[in-house]
């Protein structure tokens, strides 16, 4: 039994098969994982989650990897992982909270298994969570979560944090299930978001979908939730159905720095020598997915080469794109587009041995990542909505100099915390062109000012990090202020 329970859906551990058809369990670091480390090992805690192998070949006993975190992994079977996970999870929840950038789809098969699911990883956490634990549930796919443990454990403390935005009431209210997925947040003490404006989305909604007097009909249509659920600096209060006082509150989440190792300067100049040197180095990292822009920042870099603000023999982006959700069809079509777009560009304005372009879709080790990062004289950061974006972070911790610049569109959280990088609009093609051009002229011809805004960046971070966040969370949930 534990005193402190991370509930997420996957576990920070990766399957790898050796040569010889055996498996082992290697840690797959992350921020969270790092941020939560101290607190799990001082707590004896332990983890909760999905090992992320739909292979039941596999011993679903409760293990530590090389780390002393103790894990409890949670099994899916194949169709649990189509339907809650690729599903509900990714093709419901995922784009209706990122503003319907393409169309939810509601599909109640999916529905039925994210609920199962939802209550087999709430057993499990009720299984393992001592008498008065604190349990922290984390992200979309564990909404109910909060809600049926509140039930199987009144005793128990729970936490809730929200990864991704969450949308306005109205987009909201389309979802068919909203009264139970709201039900199920206000299972939790605390409901933390990335920004106080998602913080607010969840107020106003909570508001409008309990209606004023609870329910007439016996049916979950109607929620009560009374009170004044108004956001007053960076958390409000809200009463559930029980009676309980749930408290939302906003958390921007940041970076493990203290982790992240400043490349050498040789492993720096290597990227941009094998690159031919170029006078701009552009570079976009992102998981491809087709809320994070990448074809609009092709496109835009394309017509900066078509008009002649940038010249393809001086110009290189290097393009990033690491596999995500492949099975869904948006996916798919998204890699389609994007990949079509590298090369047409290639196609038009490349020369023999020097792409304009260079594409990369695989995972690139942390290292090379970083030297990508340092190297880079533009980070492209176009999401047309992001919770946060850690890409962008990650890029201004790697600038402790001053050097470089930051585009980044105002549709991701980080916007809100480095407001000194170039802003743009992504749905808005001359906005994109236009901070792309400006931070090329500011870097060449106001270096000082490029400096500034840079530095200003890189204090931020520094000044923020995961583990700040971590904490802030728990000792919120603690003694909500
Ligand atoms: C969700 C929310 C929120 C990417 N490619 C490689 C690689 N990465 C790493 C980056 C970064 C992470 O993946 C991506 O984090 P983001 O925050 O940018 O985006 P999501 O994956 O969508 O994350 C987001 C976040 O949750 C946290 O709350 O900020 O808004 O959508 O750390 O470095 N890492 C390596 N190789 C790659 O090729 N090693």
């Amino acid at each position: 039994m534990s005193s402190f329970v991370v509930v997420a859906n996957r576990l920070p551990v990766d399957s790898v098969t050796r040569p010889d058809g055996s498996h082992e369990w290697v840690p797959s670091p992350g921020g969270l994982v790092t941020a939560l480390s101290p607190v799990l090992k001082e707590h004896e805690g332990c983890w909760v989650g999905w090992p992320g192998t739909t292979d039941d070949t596999h011993p679903l006993e409760p293990f530590r990897t090389e780390d002393v975190i103790l894990l409890h992994p949670v099994s899916l079977s194949a169709t649990d992982y189509e339907e809650f996970y690729e599903g509900f999870s990714n093709a419901t929840l995922w784009p209706l909270y990122h503003d319907l950038i393409v169309p939810p789809i509601y599909e109640r098969t999916w529905w039925h298994t994210y609920r199962e699911v939802n209550l087999r990883f709430a057993e499990h956490a009720a299984k393992v969570a001592d008498h008065g634990a604190t349990v922290w549930v984390q992200d979309y796919q564990l909404q109910l979560v909060p809600g049926i443990l509140r039930q199987l454990r009144p005793d128990v403390k729970i936490g809730f944090f929200l990864h991704i935005p969450f949308p306005s009431a109205d987009l909201f209210r389309q979802l068919p299930w909203r009264e139970e997925v709201v039900r199920g947040l206000l299972g939790a003490d605390v409901i933390g978001f990335h920004l106080p404006s998602y913080a607010n989305n969840f107020l106003s909604l909570a508001r409008q979908v309990s209606g004023a007097s609870g329910s007439h009909t016996g049916q979950p249509d109607t929620l009560t939730v009374h009170g004044t659920a108004r956001m007053r600096e960076r958390n409000a209060i809200v009463e559930a159905p029980d009676g309980r006082r749930v408290h939302v509150a906003a958390f921007p989440i940041s970076i493990d720095i203290g982790s992240m190792s400043q490349p050498d300067a040789q492993a720096v100049a290597d990227i941009r020598r094998r690159l031919g040197n170029p006078r701009h180095l552009f570079l976009g990292v992102d998981r491809l997915d087709y809320t994070k822009g990448i074809l609009q920042r092709l496109e835009a870099v394309e017509q900066l080469l078509e008009s002649g603000s940038l010249d393809p023999a001086e110009t290189v982006l290097v393009q990033i794109a690491t596999p995500s959700r492949e099975r869904i069809a948006q996916y798919r079509k998204e890699r389609r587009r994007v990949e079509e777009a590298v090369g047409r560009i290639n196609g038009r304005f490349g020369q023999l041995g020097h792409p304009v372009v260079h594409y990369v879709h695989r995972t690139v080790p942390k290292s090379e990542l970083s030297a990508c990062y340092a190297a880079a004289d533009v980070m492209l950061v176009t999401a047309f909505k992001d919770g946060m974006n850690l890409v962008a972070k990650e890029y201004a911790a790697m600038h402790p100099d001053g050097s470089g610049a930051l585009v980044l569109s105002e549709f991701a959280g980080a916007a809100e915390e480095l407001p000194e990088s170039f802003l743009c609009n992504p749905h808005d093609l001359e906005s994109v062109k236009r901070a792309i051009y400006n931070a090329v002229y500011t870097l060449e011809h106001q270096p000082e000012e490029a400096q500034r805004r840079m530095r200003a960046l890189h204090t931020q971070v520094h000044e923020h990090d995961v583990q700040l966040w971590a904490r802030s969370f728990l000792s919120f949930l603690k003694e909500p202020a």
